[in-house]
């Protein structure tokens, strides 16, 4: 998991009002419906306003991410839920979030971003929830994905949960990755419970980049994915941080592009911490 910078997240508070309407503009959907069709139906008297949402800064390995938490905190108010910042970050603030009779409590440290809803105990992880929600936007931005063929760039984590949800979706998977093994293992578990015929891999870059205009981008390299190849008309979701697309290549598709670095999947985990 790339660790976000400040700069990757420290304009979130005063622009996700921005954020949220050029996503619907895109998608055709807010960061609400995304996460919301995302995390599966909520209960019809979910009353997100009385929810309290504790974000809990952590100190341990490489430390705090300065804004990260605040961050956090705005996505969550501006679904709606009563989020706060604790006093003191780790074990004084567990303790802060339990006293102040949380219902959610959500936290980082260098390997794990997890929603906890304290009343079902239910854990949500970050990047699957992050998949499932690039996956209903690339699914809004396409119109549909049955039937259609995506290009999955990346078969690590965020990759594997990403095939999941675009194959539930009646996706044909192009399984790209510069690791020949990581393609073959990734198609090996995914044709266990899918129809082998949805699932390639085995192409180099430029014929994989050729045989798609849907991408889905779960790498974690930076400007990787050249101008040249990638289709004029080309769709793209990447929850990637740094994005693997070259800045010719975002010239190219910045309108029908998300990508974001922590807004989809928090939204995304706070609806998924209150599924049933
Ligand atoms: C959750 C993000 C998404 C991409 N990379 C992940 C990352 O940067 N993880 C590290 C988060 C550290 C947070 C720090 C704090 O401020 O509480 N422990």
């Amino acid at each position: 998991m790339t660790r976000l910078k400040t700069d990757d997240i420290m304009n979130i508070p005063a622009t996700i009002q921005g954020y949220d309407q050029v996503l619907k503009a895109k998608t055709g959907l807010s960061l609400k419906e995304i996460a919301l069709e995302a995390a599966g139906d909520l209960r019809s008297d979910t009353q997100i306003d009385r929810l309290k949402v504790a974000i809990i800064p952590v100190t341990t390995g490489q430390g705090v991410i300065d804004g990260f938490a605040k961050a956090v905190q705005s996505i969550a108010s501006h679904l709606g839920f009563s989020a706060f910042v604790t006093e003191f970050p780790d074990v004084r603030g567990l303790a802060e979030a339990y006293n102040k009779n949380s219902d959610l409590i959500m936290i980082a440290d260098d390997h794990c971003f997890v929603a906890i809803n304290l009343r079902s105990r239910l854990v949500i992880d970050n990047t699957k929830a992050t998949a499932a929600g690039y996956v209903v936007a690339l699914k809004q931005m396409s119109g549909s994905l049955n039937d259609k063929t995506v290009l999955l760039i990346g078969a690590g984590q965020m990759g594997s949960f990403a095939a999941e949800g675009l194959l539930q979706y009646g996706a044909r998977l192009i399984i790209y990755d510069s690791s020949k093994e990581a393609e073959a293992l990734l198609t090996h578990k995914l044709t266990d419970s899918y129809d082998e015929n949805k699932v390639s891999f085995g192409y180099n870059f430029e014929r994989a980049l050729n045989m798609s205009s849907l991408i889905f981008d779960a790498s974690s390299g930076g400007g990787f994915i050249p101008g040249e190849f990638i289709q004029d008309k080309s769709i793209v979701a990447a929850p990637g941080i740094p994005m693997g697309l070259s800045w010719c290549a975002f010239s190219k598709v910045h309108s029908t592009l998300v990508h974001d670095p922590l807004q989809i999947g928090v939204a995304t985990m706070l609806f998924q911490a209150l599924s049933e």
